[in-house]
């Protein structure tokens, strides 16, 4: 067998040759795995408290990875959208999203009850989001309607509910310029998805792309959000150790 034919067989060539969101597949794949390998790793070189974030942010990007290494392979057989698996993922990760907020705001008084109100307004988004996806062209307008106002409550938690206060009292500026950050990629990075929804077939932007470019969106989207989130997290756990340590000294 020549080795064109093999890599035809395997999907290898439409991956390299032919088919952009096949690419993303592949690259969200990699980007994921390799993310998760860095936190792990780099879990040694923070302080006590940030080794639980860090960790938190290797098991955001690990289960990713996996899921992309299963969605890749059902796209590659079937063309179409892995939109169970997608939301098996985003419902593991999301929540996982929610406890960093959670850690982060900790010690300076975060409460179980903010960090169960942040996931339950996730699993509305997440839910309504699945319906949606999944009832057809005639509902899936109103269910994104649903979906975000659970996207909203967490915009507004992040903005001016308890981790606004929690962040502001707190008297940190590592914390200060993390949660900057984190509020663009709620914001900016995490309206990414709203936007590849309304692709769908019946809904706002349909027609505007291809179906299948569904897909694109959610790829890139997860790309800069899971990655950079926990990047984001990184920098303030390096920044706090270095100054506790200087302390010390
Ligand atoms: C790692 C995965 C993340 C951060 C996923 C986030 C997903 C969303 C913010 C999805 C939001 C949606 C809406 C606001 C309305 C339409 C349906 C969704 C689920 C795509």
């Amino acid at each position: 067998m020549n080795l064109t034919l093999a890599a035809e067989l395997i999907g290898l060539d439409r991956i390299i040759n032919s088919d952009p969101v096949a690419i993303t597949f592949f690259i969200g794949y990699m980007a994921m795995f390799a993310s998760s390998i860095f936190f792990l790793v780099e879990r040694g070189s923070v302080d006590g408290k940030w080794k639980l974030s860090l960790l938190v942010s290797a098991l955001i990007t690990g289960i990713a990875a996996v899921h992309y290494y299963y969605m890749r392979d059902f796209y590659m057989q079937t063309g179409t959208s892995p939109t169970a698996f997608r939301y098996v993922d985003w419902t593991l990760t999301v929540p996982l999203m929610c406890v960093e907020f959670y850690l982060l705001t900790k010690p300076f008084g975060a409460k179980g009850s903010t960090l169960f109100k942040l996931i339950l307004a996730s699993l509305v988004m997440l839910i309504t989001g699945y319906i949606g996806e999944t009832s057809g062209i005639d509902s899936n307008i109103m269910w994104g309607i649903f979906s975000t106002l659970g996207y909203l409550y967490i915009v507004y938690e992040v903005f001016a509910g308890d981790v606004a206060k929690l962040a502001k009292g707190s008297n940190s500026p590592a914390l200060g310029s993390a949660m900057f950050l984190l509020k663009i990629f709620i914001t900016l990075g995490w309206s990414i998805y709203p936007l590849g929804y309304m692709v769908l077939p019946g809904n706002l932007l349909s027609g505007a792309f291809e179906v299948s470019s569904i897909d694109l969106f959610y790829n890139l989207a997860d790309a800069i959000n899971k990655i950079g989130f926990g990047l984001v997290i990184y920098s303030v756990a390096i920044a706090e150790t270095a100054k506790a340590r200087k302390v010390v000294a």
